[in-house]
């Protein structure tokens, strides 16, 4: 590292000097990297705050964006991001000495030429990403310099490792404020946050900082329907060669939001707030994407299956099951708001979960008992049924219904009125293309029956005409007993 600095380039005295004597060191490399290992530590931090380190830092950050002296650049630039990590005097310096500016200009230097250095941009963003958490000021004066034409420009490099502290920069400076959340999900705003969901579709992401974005955009603030629209094959613009594997009616980045939303709510049920509005557009992509059972043949594979109108469809019937498992989380923010599984149960979840399974064929165990009675009756005269377009998709009909179910008698009642309770009773059964579907068919039964008189009496009956045969009725606890006086069938607990 002898000839890091061009020749042309010399450290004026009154940068160069506080740095070597502050490290006592008599090299400028070396100097750096002692001063960044010290400022590890908060002692290390404060001790260089009150010999104004950080000052010197950028003006030497400055002075190096033009130098074509990358490695040094990183080093201070390194130096900035360690010192400004928790300590508030190093993060008011900064904003106080126009810092925003100068890792702007720093990142600009680097990123104009034909190969540039990422490394840099993502130490940059990193000292921006410390520096935001120090307050309301820093995160505005970050927002402000960078805001939108940076950030759409940093977003449109197909990093990971960008794209990450990308996330983080805009996360921190969002949380906790609805207004820049807005704005990120304005006009401005938005291109942003979809060339950041393009490049995790394509290249992945390895931090969390996405989920926590996405979370914080989408669940809580409803900005969900223009994001979607905006990454829908209509506006897709192909950027640097992006190949998109989508299909006709959705896109890979379509597909690839929904997965990662369903899987940020199926890990952190509880402490997510779900609109009713983002609930009930997922319900709507839901109908647009059932289509696709109309001509697929059986699936082979579990979700994701490589189709993106199949993907969609399974990842918005498991986004709906989630929501569906709160019970009855009544957005704590409004006290006179329905609850989200209202909204859905109002708009016809219930129906459609129904329509869907009644339009399958029945689990391939049924199949087998329904054709002896068949070829003795003649065939049916219904079309020919549908088949599972990805294993589990009978299986996460059933887990939605059964979670709607839970203590909602409303929903009990709904499924006997819609003579769902049959259909219901065959889904108990154990089914090679849908892993666990008598276990989440069990508990929808358990749900369906729990203190409901009628629906107990109509399952009782269905047993005792040997309609159904489901030795799971026994599991629950229960026993088929006919009433003496009234003739009727009824569910008994077994004592
Ligand atoms: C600086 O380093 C030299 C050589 O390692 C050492 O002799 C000297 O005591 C150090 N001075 C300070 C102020 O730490
Ligand atoms: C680097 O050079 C560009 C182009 O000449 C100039 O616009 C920019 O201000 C310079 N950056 C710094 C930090 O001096
Ligand atoms: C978001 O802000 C809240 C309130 O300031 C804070 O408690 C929380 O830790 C922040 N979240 C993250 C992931 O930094
Ligand atoms: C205290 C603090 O926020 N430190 C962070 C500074 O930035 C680095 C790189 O992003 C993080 O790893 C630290 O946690």
């Amino acid at each position: 590292m002898e000839d890091t600095l061009p020749m042309e380039f010399s450290v004026p005295e009154s940068i160069l000097q506080p740095l070597l004597i502050a490290a006592n060191s008599s090299r400028l490399d070396e100097a750096l990297e002692c001063l960044l290992e010290a400022a590890r530590t908060a002692h290390g931090r404060s001790d260089l705050a009150s010999h104004n380190i950080l000052l010197v830092g950028l003006q030497l950050s400055q002075l190096l964006s033009n130098s074509s002296a990358p490695h040094l650049l990183a080093l201070s630039l390194r130096l900035l991001r360690n010192l400004c990590a928790g300590e508030i005097v190093n993060q008011n310096s900064f904003i106080n000495e126009n810092g925003v500016k100068i890792i702007l200009l720093a990142l600009k230097s680097v990123g104009l030429g034909s190969n540039p250095d990422y490394g840099i941009f993502r130490i940059g963003l990193q000292v921006l990403g410390n520096v935001s958490l120090a307050g309301e000021e820093h995160r505005s004066a970050i927002w402000g310099q960078f805001f939108p034409v940076w950030f759409v420009e940093i977003a449109s490099i197909r990093r990971p490792e960008i794209s990450d502290a990308l996330s983080m920069v805009l996360y921190n400076c969002c949380n906790g404020s609805h207004e820049r959340i807005g704005e990120l999900c304005g006009i401005q705003g938005l291109p942003i946050v979809a060339e950041i969901i393009r490049t995790a579709s394509t290249v992945g992401f390895r931090e969390d900082w996405l989920k926590l974005l996405l979370s914080r955009v989408f669940f809580e603030d409803n900005h969900f329907p223009q994001l979607f629209s905006k990454l829908s094959s209509a506006q897709s613009t192909i950027i640097g060669g992006d190949v998109d594997h989508g299909d006709s009616l959705f896109t890979a980045a379509e597909v690839f939001l929904l997965s990662t939303l369903s899987e940020v709510l199926n890990q952190k049920i509880e402490e997510i707030i779900v609109s009713n509005d983002f609930a009930f557009c997922v319900l709507e992509i839901l109908r647009r994407s059932v289509v696709v059972i109309d001509s697929c043949s059986r699936g082979k594979s579990g979700l994701p299956t490589g189709f993106a109108t199949i993907d969609v469809l399974g990842y918005s019937i498991t986004i709906l099951r989630d929501i569906c498992a709160r019970e009855d989380m009544r957005s704590s923010k409004e006290e006179n708001s329905v609850d989200v599984v209202s909204t859905l149960l109002s708009s016809g979840l219930i129906e459609l979960m129904l329509d869907l399974l009644r339009d399958l064929e029945p689990p391939a165990i049924i199949r087998k008992s329904i054709k002896k009675v068949e070829t003795q009756e003649g065939p049916s005269s219904s079309d020919s049924p549908k088949v599972c377009p990805y294993k589990g998709f009978r299986r996460d009909i059933v887990a939605v219904i059964g979670n709607c179910l839970y203590r909602r008698k409303y929903v009990q009642d709904l499924i006997r009125k819609n003579n769902g309770i049959l259909l219901l009773m065959q889904q108990c059964v154990t089914d090679e293309d849908n892993p666990f579907l008598r276990e989440w068919g069990i508990w929808s039964i358990r749900n369906l029956l729990e203190g409901n008189a009628e629906n107990q009496r109509v399952v009782a009956e269905l047993e005792l005409q040997g309609s159904v045969d489901i030795p799971e009725i026994s599991g629950l606890g229960l026993r088929v007993e006919v009433d003496q006086k009234t003739r009727r069938a009824k569910l008994v607990n077994v004592s």
